[in-house]
Order: C-alpha cells, then sequence, then structure tokens
C-alpha cells in the first residue's frame, strides 16, 4: 500500500511538473504575450470618421460605392489576388475610377533606396487595392541618393510638398515600401484624427508592440499634416522620427485614430531587422523644443538637387541631400 502510494505521488508530481512545463511555454510563445491592446473606431462608427471629398456640383456619374463593413469580417489572412490594366493608369503612376465619382482622393508617398524588388512587388500590389477600394490616387516614390544615412522623416516632407506643387490633393498616405496591405476594409482614406494604418503585422504576429507607435503606413489630411509642421528632418538612420511623429500629433492636442486589428493586417516584405540609432532615440526628449522649427517648414536646408521622373506606374522624386549648417550642434 505504502509502495503503490510512494508510485503514484511520483506519478502525480511528473504530470503537474509536465503540466508547469506546458502552461511555461504557452506563456512565453502566446501570440498575444506582447501584445499592447489598443482603442479602435468601431465599424458602425467607420463613415462618421472618414473624410470624403465633396462631389461636384453638377454629377453626371453616381459617386462610388463605399466599403461595407459586416460584423464577422472574413479578412485574408494573406495577399489578396487583385488586378489592374496598365493602360488605364495615367504617366506617373495617377488613376481615378471610370464610371463612378470617388469618394476619396489621396497621394501615397513612399521613401526608397536600394529596395528595387520590395518596390516592385509593392507598387504591382497596391495599383489593384486601391481600384479595388475606388480611390482617386497617385504614386509618389521618394528615393534618397547615397551618401547620407537614410533619413525617412526628411523623405516624406519632400514628397508631400512635391505632390502639392502638382496638383490639390486632400489626403496623404506615409507608406513603407515592405507593407502590402491584406484586407480591402482597410480603406486608404484619411480620418478626422491622424490615423495609424498599419497596428497588426505579421512580423509581430499581428499585434501592436507598443500603444504610441506610428510608423509604417500612417493618413492625415493635408490640414492635419500642416499643424504638426509634418516629419521631423533630423532623424538621420533607423528608428525614431515615427515616435517623433506621434509626439508631434499629441503636443498640437491631437490623437490617433486606428481600425480594428483584423481590418489593419499586414504582410511585411523580409528583409533584414536594423537596430535604432542612439542620438535618434535622444532627440526624441526634445520634440516640443524643436518641433515648429524642424520640419515642412525648413526641410528645404538639407536637400540640395530635387528632381522627378514619370514612370508608368510612379513618379519618382530624386532627393539628393546634404547637412545643414549647424547640424552638428543640433544636439548640444
Ligand atoms: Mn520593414
Amino acid at each position: 500500500m505504502v509502495i503503490l502510494h510512494t508510485k503514484f505521488a511520483g506519478f502525480t508530481r511528473t504530470l503537474l511538473v509536465a503540466f508547469l512545463i506546458f502552461v511555461v511555454v504557452v506563456f512565453l510563445f502566446h501570440p498575444g504575450r506582447f501584445a499592447a491592446s489598443y482603442d479602435f473606431i468601431d465599424k458602425s462608427d467607420i463613415f462618421r470618421h472618414l473624410v470624403t471629398v465633396p462631389p461636384p456640383e453638377n454629377i453626371t456619374k453616381p459617386l462610388c460605392p463605399m466599403i461595407s463593413y459586416s460584423k464577422n469580417s472574413s479578412h485574408g489572412s494573406y495577399l489578396l489576388d487583385l488586378n489592374f490594366k496598365e493602360s488605364e493608369i495615367s504617366s506617373g503612376g495617377r488613376w481615378e475610377p471610370a464610371n463612378c465619382i470617388a469618394q476619396h482622393k489621396i497621394a501615397l508617398i513612399i521613401p526608397y533606396r536600394n529596395r528595387k524588388k520590395h518596390l516592385s512587388t509593392f507598387i504591382d500590389y497596391i495599383h489593384g487595392f486601391l481600384q479595388s477600394q475606388f480611390i482617386e490616387y497617385s504614386i509618389y516614390v521618394v528615393e534618397q541618393s547615397p551618401k547620407l544615412a537614410f533619413n525617412r522623416g526628411l523623405l516624406f516632407n519632400i514628397g508631400y510638398t512635391w505632390a502639392l506643387q502638382q496638383e490639390q490633393i486632400p489626403c496623404f498616405i506615409f507608406h513603407d515600401v515592405d507593407l502590402l496591405p491584406e484586407s480591402l476594409e482597410n480603406i486608404y482614406a484619411c480620418t478626422d484624427m491622424p490615423r495609424h494604418m498599419s497596428s497588426s503585422v505579421n512580423t509581430f504576429r499581428y499585434n501592436l508592440p507598443y500603444g504610441t507607435l506610428f510608423g509604417g503606413v500612417v493618413a492625415m489630411l493635408q490640414a492635419q499634416f500642416q499643424m504638426i509642421n509634418g516629419f521631423p528632418n533630423r532623424y538621420f538612420g533607423w528608428g525614431g522620427e515615427d515616435d517623433d511623429l506621434f509626439m508631434r500629433v499629441i503636443n498640437k492636442g491631437m490623437s490617433i485614430a486606428r481600425f480594428a486589428p483584423d481590418i489593419s493586417r499586414y504582410y511585411m516584405l523580409p528583409h533584414i531587422k536594423e537596430s535604432s540609432t542612439a542620438e535618434n532615440t535622444q532627440q526624441l526628449q526634445y520634440v516640443s523644443d524643436y518641433q515648429d522649427r524642424d520640419g515642412l517648414n525648413d526641410y528645404i536646408r538639407y536637400c540640395s538637387v530635387i528632381k522627378d521622373k514619370l514612370f508608368p506606374l510612379y513618379t519618382l522624386i530624386t532627393a539628393d541631400l546634404q547637412l545643414p549648417v549647424g547640424y552638428e550642434k543640433l544636439n548640444q
């Protein structure tokens, strides 16, 4: 009896240990472990927050249909199979629906260097995506010359200003070249608050790593972008400029909007992850000091030559950058 009891106890202990190991493993690898839960606009409220283009006075065509949001959306878990006809796209990557009046008009701004494969994959995908949503759009790729470290924020400021010189655009989408939207419910349009569109990315197991993340894909109205003085120009190298942008929005009394996680899904084209630059992280504590003088209103000091070239599927803006006088003293 005693022997039996000990054997039984040993077995229970083994079971218990196995169970505890199981719990720990589940805890460590659970997809939600690093998730920051976030507020988002309820599907039934999205139309109330979207900012549409007012239709022209005498309309000859019907307005394009809006996306219908179903309660249980069957979101794509991977990339969509979409098509477009190159012959229907105007030189420089412009398009508008032929048979209806678009309710959204955007410019897509994409900072770029050395990612040829990503660029062609992105461009081929996004035309079909935007056309399925009946968006009137133009695509601007802003390429930085090789000599200085990559400056994502500065390239956005350059692309924004250049696009506005070509045409009147109410809504801008600032887009990384390696992110592909997975759901057609993720409408490429602006909301009454600056909008973070890429809150569920596959490389983060479709979770938001931290609540103030404002990188990847962001949509802003012209007025919102002007109000925050655009992106900062001083961030060379990887990281920081997106957190700076978030603080700019908050400093001006706005907040950010997001859509539900199942709508905001993105697939990131594979690349080696870079690590953030120490100077970039340090600058973040001074954003409110320099926000009004570092941004849209002084980016030109960083530019020597800017030119554009119209390709069939996009406009390429090439920017030759320089460090402005006094740049070394910025952080002293
Ligand atoms: Mn990336």
